[in-house]
């Protein structure tokens, strides 16, 4: 690689500084149509929406441009510590938005575009979401990125660019299937691909002794195969403030080396294939959301785009003449769950092996640059990659968590001697049900410091996941409680709400969330709870016109909009939301209860199932199959609807959680990590119906038990359950109101009359039930009805509305970024 020009530039404008264009509409117009014209090759009037849009967001870029450029510069020149966060997702959202945001050009874009005869909103409904993520653990990814922009910290996310993100799911049937997410196809505006900067991964082969010039004993790698990395730089724009990050995902493409042998060997076809072989790396993300599947192509991703990740951070760092003995005086890289902790032995091979360290030295090093963020409670999600499998790919990786294994264990023993029952509890190789590597151990032990995403999470982490480790290590185990940004998720998706806060306190609200406790005195303002009530009436119909265009489906007016949207899990427990319609049905249909006396409600459900989850899917088709019976059933007399608009997504996300009135977080206590949809519903303004488990319990604290539905057992209520023996089918037994409702599902109420269909489901609940639906069923009604209770007056409920928006400025992830910086990172913002 070389950089910089040839001779010594002579032209004033080669050294200048970067410019923008004009941040005025004249500007922002020329900008615009030269980008159409250049970038594009068409004019205005022979122009396609696709074109516009990819001129648009062109022309945004430009805006960009010259800070990123800058904050590239002052970033390098400054030497200061950053943050490498390594994430396998990434759940960004559209772009457009955003970076309209960011370069505050929304109006001006908007005015710009219409004296062109366009409509903005038009154009930006052509961007297709970038779905590099499964849910919760990749857009907090997206946010945490988003605050450190905003709050001037140099951060470099790094990731994978999976061709197909998030499978499209497409109902059939009321079953759910799924479709590739073609996203690249239209063109990716939002991307620059480096592939001067590529970098080669190796696998596979085996490892050898050998003693070098100064007579060591050294170990040497001879891997089987490579693939290269290429690099694709997104920008990370901060908000108003002129900083610009970067997030680099990695492609995979084969070396001429990997295929080279082939060729030679004449079998072309085969060369070919060998290509996509090398391709496939990064083809697609696995879209099971909580539940890894110990799949060798998913190590390989793992391996992949941290192998390139630490090289390229690494090499940077050589040219630039730093010494990788101080590596902590420049990056902490902040593991996004176990899925990127090859990193670790990946550090100590590279220092090592390549760069000559002695091993302790290495240690020191490495146990520095690492900390780790644990994001789930479920033992099946805790990675654990069989022996035979990571010996195979990644043979001196292996051979390093051994040694590194090994002297933890010493350590084990020497502070607890004799206790060799606790040694191979605490040992980073499970023997059981094959011999494999725990991956949350080995993060543990190589971390700096290791976080829950929640208060109750770190708790359980503490005390029931990594017991062991927090009583030899107390002081490495933190909490931070998860965040999200205040600029996609209220300013962006509640134009409105937004220009209510700001008339009233100000703007300095967006970055600085806490300043919503001051809308506190307003709550009881009648003129402004009009507003507010005005503003949610306002998102409903946006929401009603979206999901019309986008699904056909007709949202009644004037209901109580109740919905849960997150991925489809048992321990979600979206069967129970599904009970409860159920037997309010139920009730209607059997006259004990009028329809007239239901409160009018549109549940709205938003859920992906893994593709090979049978019980997620199951219940997906029930719940529509229920929708349909529900929605065209004359007794409700309409008081009762069931929305399931297929493919949830951010963009959905963006129209859906300003619109609601109640948020469903009704996961079983100690099951969900944190929760951040639950953040999202509060800040915009929904009640929450509740357990007191993840972030649950501190929006509640901080809200008040006035103003939030608390129902079902505690943390320690259910494990108490759990150790008597949960029976789920005496609270069928005992339960009438349960009893009828399961009954119809049944006698095949919702499947005309097929008493199959849904029997696994039913069995399942009757007999299993492992996440104890049934137990919390009673309370869960119990709640709904003061819900209702509340509606009904709906100067309180709006009262308990906006003190649900004043008092949860404490969700914003640029607190959680604080957090980290002061808990985990130390680093310091730029000034
Ligand atoms: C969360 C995951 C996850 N926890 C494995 N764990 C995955 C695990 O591809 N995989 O194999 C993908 C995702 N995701 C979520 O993280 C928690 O369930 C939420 O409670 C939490 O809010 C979120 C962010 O911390």
């Amino acid at each position: 690689r070389t950089y910089g020009p040839a001779s010594t530039p002579t032209h004033p404008l080669a050294t200048a500084p970067v410019s923008s264009p004009a941040h005025s509409v004249d500007g922002f117009v020329r900008e615009f149509l030269h980008e159409l014209n250049t970038n594009q090759g068409v004019t205005l009037s022979l122009s396609s929406v696709n074109d516009q849009y990819l001129a648009l967001a062109s022309t945004v870029k430009n805006y960009l441009m010259a800070r990123w450029l800058e904050t590239n510069r002052k970033t390098r020149d400054a030497k200061v510590k950053a943050v490498g966060y390594l994430s396998a997702e990434y759940l960004l959202g559209r772009q457009l938005g955003n970076a309209l945001l960011a370069t505050d050009l929304g109006e001006i874009a908007h005015k710009g575009l219409e004296l062109c005869g366009l409509d903005l909103a038009t154009l930006r409904s052509q961007e297709v979401e970038p779905g590099l993520g499964n849910g919760g653990l990749g857009r907090l990814a997206a946010c945490f990125i988003d605050s450190l922009a905003t709050m001037d910290v140099p951060c470099i996310g790094y990731g994978i660019r999976y061709e197909y993100g998030i499978f499209r799911q497409t109902f059939v049937d009321g079953r759910q299937v799924e479709q590739p997410d073609t996203w690249l196809s239209l063109g990716s505006p939002w991307e620059f691909p480096h592939p001067e900067a590529s970098v080669q991964v190796d696998f596979g082969g085996h490892t050898e002794k050998y003693t070098d010039d100064d007579g060591r004993e050294r170990t040497r790698w001879v891997p089987a195969w490579n693939v290269l990395g290429v690099p694709y730089n997104y920008m990370v724009p901060g908000y108003l403030n002129g900083r610009v990050n970067t997030l680099r995902l990695w492609s995979a493409q084969a070396t001429k080396a990997f295929d080279l042998g082939i060729f030679n060997a004449g079998d072309y076809a085969q060369a070919v294939r060998a290509q996509t072989f090398a391709e496939n790396i990064s083809k697609v993300l696995y879209p099971e959301d909580s539940t890894p599947q110990g799949k060798e192509l998913r190590l390989q991703q793992q391996y992949f785009f941290v192998a390139c990740s630490l090289r390229d951070f690494i090499n940077n760092e050589l040219e630039e003449g730093f010494d990788l003995h101080n590596l902590s005086d420049r990056i902490i890289f902040q593991l996004n769950d176990t899925h990127p902790v090859i990193a670790v032995p990946e550090l100590m091979r590279i220092l090592v092996d390549e760069q000559g360290f002695e091993w302790d030295e290495a240690w020191e090093v490495t146990k520095s640059c690492f900390a780790y963020t644990c994001h789930t409670l479920l033992p099946e999600a805790l990675e654990v990659w069989s022996t035979e499998l990571l010996g195979r790919l990644l043979p001196r990786h292996l051979e390093i968590i051994f040694q590194i294994n090994d002297e933890f264990l010493a350590e084990v023993r020497a502070t607890y001697p004799g206790d060799e029952i606790r040694a191979r509890r605490m040992s980073m190789i499970a023997e059981h049900p094959e011999r494999g590597v725990r991956m949350a151990y080995l993060a543990t032990v190589a971390g700096t410091k290791v976080n829950g995403v929640a208060a109750l999470h770190s708790q359980l982490l503490r005390d029931k996941v990594l017991p062991d480790f927090s009583q030899l290590w107390p002081e490495k185990f933190t909490n931070v409680t998860n965040g999200v940004t205040p600029r996609r998720f209220v300013k962006m998706a509640n134009p409105h709400l937004s220009d209510l806060i700001s008339d009233t306190i100000g703007n300095g609200w967006v970055t600085d969330l806490e300043r919503l406790r001051e809308l506190e005195p307003y709550a009881d303002d009648p003129e402004f709870q009009d507003k507010f009530r005005e503003i949610k009436a306002w998102n409903k119909r946006r929401l009603t016109s979206l999901l019309e265009a986008r699904d056909g489906i007709v949202l009644p007016d004037g209901h109580l909009l109740d919905v849960m949207v997150k991925r489809l899990h048992e321990y979600k427990r979206q069967s129970l939301k599904l009970l409860h319609i159920i037997s309010l049905y139920e009730q209607v249909v059997s006259g004990k209860i009028a329809a007239s006396d239901l409160t009018p409600r549109t549940v709205v459900f938003g859920a992906k199932a893994a593709p090979g989850y049978k019980m997620a899917k199951d219940t997906i088709h029930l719940i529509n199959k229920v929708a349909e019976k529900v929605n065209n059933d004359p007794v409700l007399e309409g008081r009762l609807k069931v929305a399931f608009p297929a493919n949830y997504n951010v963009t959905l996300a963006e129209k859906l959680i300003p619109a609601a009135d109640l948020s469903e977080q009704i996961s079983l206590a100690g099951m969900e990590a944190s929760g951040t949809g639950n953040m999202k519903f509060a800040l915009n303004g929904a009640l929450t119906i509740g357990t007191d488990d993840g972030a649950n319990v501190e929006i509640r604290e901080l809200v008040g038990d006035k103003h939030f539905f608390l129902f079902g057992m505690d943390e320690p209520a259910v494990a108490e359950l759990g150790a008597k023996g949960y029976n789920p089918i005496t609270y069928y037994e005992s339960q009438p109101q349960l009893r009828a409702a399961l009954d119809m599902v049944m006698n095949g109420a919702f499947s005309d009359g097929d008493q199959d269909m849904f029997g696994s489901v039913v069995h399942n609940l009757l007999h299993q039930d492992r996440f104890m639906a049934l137990a919390d069923f009673e309370s869960y009604v119990a709640a709904q009805a003061k819900v209702e209770e509340k509606y009904a007056d709906q100067a309180a409920w709006t009262r308990s509305s906006i003190l649900n928006v004043a008092r949860t400025g404490f969700f914003s992830s640029d607190r959680s970024m604080r957090d980290y910086i002061q808990r985990i990172w130390h680093t310091q913002p730029m000034i």
